[in-house]
């Protein structure tokens, strides 16, 4: 049970029966209103500013069971606290300045990682290494608005001024860095948010037996029937550390079964949230190798695909990976796993995960993504505009803007809410 707010000795002294030093552990009997003992356990308090949320806290480790929390709850609401609300911990430390907005949302990814690597990249920006990577261009844009400000206020010295500083090079730099961190920031929010494969293609090609091939488990019914899966199947999974949610489909064929038709419409609005669609077919029948042109044509644009021909333990093909007609085709045996490794690497080039594990990866969310971009679109239009010294420093300025939401700088109090609201309570 943790508490956090201001003058919490008083309550401390009510809670445990004995005197406790600053930031050290120490056991302790947790006394009801009546000094009966609620449980006894560890406690240790950490006055303000030295504590997570910048106040003071107190942190209670009981047996735990839910009766004994709850009493616990009890007891400090007694005592005056308040059930703390999502993400309030967290939130608090924020507005103390304990940490900036990236770093809050960095712990609150740590906590719901689902795989090592999003949990490892959910650290780095938790200790503020994304921070210190967007605090450091903001430095540099203040350095250069400055400059271009200055030179604005004494005209004569004007551009020579600014040559003289270095201020073209520099903004050059600052563009190939902000793209670097762009990239790296797509890729952590990859294993963020995991990425949506969707199987389609013929019936009885092989898309169930695949899904459970990958997952590992006999997840989807698989038989010799076409026509067998009818409901959409959602499995996620970890391919090489990105969380990949899986969907089999019903296979896509003419049908007057009223059930399989309306697998086949499940299966066609899956597709269209896809971000990325394995077009699976069977070797030994060729004609499930057609992509149907409905696919092709009324796809969403972004939604990339790759062919999957299936079954070639059937007509002794080798596993291997080409360009097709447009496509990237993967041949792969479901059964005999075959090829099931190329697979797994072009699914994640597909999505433009470079195969190189996590390191040095940001673990971005959308709004990150959307800053930096505003901000690389401010840095575009501003290195065109050297010579219009209004303008530039008008794009500079907009640039810092941007990059300044991330860390959450001038961040408006509803945006505040809407990502605290996200984490869970008691963090
Ligand atoms: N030889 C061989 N048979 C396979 C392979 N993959 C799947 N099969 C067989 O093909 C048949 C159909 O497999 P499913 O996985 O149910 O195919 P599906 O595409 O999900 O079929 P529907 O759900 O009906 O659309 C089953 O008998 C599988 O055992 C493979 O790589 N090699
Ligand atoms: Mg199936």
């Amino acid at each position: 049970v943790r508490v956090s707010g201001a003058e919490l000795r008083p309550m401390l002294a009510a809670l445990v029966n004995i005197e406790v030093s600053p930031r050290h552990a120490a056991r302790a009997t947790f006394c009801g209103a009546d000094g009966t003992a609620i449980d006894d356990g560890l406690v240790i308090f950490f006055p303000a500013p030295r504590s997570y949320t910048g106040e003071d806290v107190i942190e209670l480790q009981a047996h735990g069971g839910p009766v004994v929390l709850q009493l616990l709850l009890l007891r400090c609401v007694e005592l005056g606290a308040r059930i703390a609300k999502p993400g309030e911990f967290t939130q608090r430390a924020f507005l103390n300045g304990k940490i900036d907005l990236a770093q809050a949302e960095g712990a609150a990814d740590l906590i719901a990682a689902s795989t090592v690597e999003a949990a490892r990249c959910a650290v780095r920006s938790m200790q503020g290494e994304f921070s210190r990577r967007i605090d450091a261009m903001v430095q540099t844009l203040i350095d250069l608005r400055t400059l271009v400000e200055a030179t604005l206020d004494f005209p004569e010295d004007d551009v020579e001024f600014l040559q003289q500083a270095n201020a073209s090079a520099r903004l050059e730099q600052l563009r190939a860095q902000i793209a670097a961190v762009l990239g790296s920031s797509r890729q952590g929010s990859l294993l963020r948010e995991g990425i949506h494969v969707v199987l389609a293609g013929a019936a009885n090609v092989g898309k169930s037996s695949l899904l459970n091939r990958l997952a590992g488990s006999e997840r989807a019914i698989v038989t010799d029937i076409p026509g067998t899966t009818r409901d959409v199947i959602r499995e996620t999974m970890n391919i090489r550390g990105v969380p990949v949610h899986m969907i089999d489909t019903a296979g896509l064929r003419q049908t007057n079964d009223p059930i399989e038709k309306i697998g086949i419409s499940r299966t066609w609005s899956v597709i269209s949230d896809a971000d990325l669609i394995l077009w699976v077919s069977d070797a030994s029948r060729p004609e499930t190798q057609v992509v149907d042109p409905a696919l092709t044509n009324d796809l969403p644009v972004g939604i990339r695909r790759l062919q999957v021909v299936n079954k070639i333990d059937l007509t002794g093909a080798s596993p291997q990976t080409a360009l097709g007609a447009g496509d990237e085709v993967v041949w792969i045996s479901a059964k005999s796993g075959a090829g099931l490794d190329l697979l797994k690497s072009s699914l994640l080039a597909a999505v433009g995960w470079a195969d190189g594990g996590s390191e040095g990866v940001f673990m971005a969310r959308a709004r990150h993504l959307e800053a930096l971009q505003t901000a690389t679109h401010h840095l575009d239009a501003a290195s065109m505009r050297v010579g219009e010294l209004e303008l530039l420093a008008e794009e500079l300025k907009q640039a810092q803007l941007a990059l300044s939401d991330i860390t959450g700088e001038f961040t408006p109090d509803d945006l505040l809410g809407k990502i605290f609201s996200q984490f869970c309570i008691g963090k």
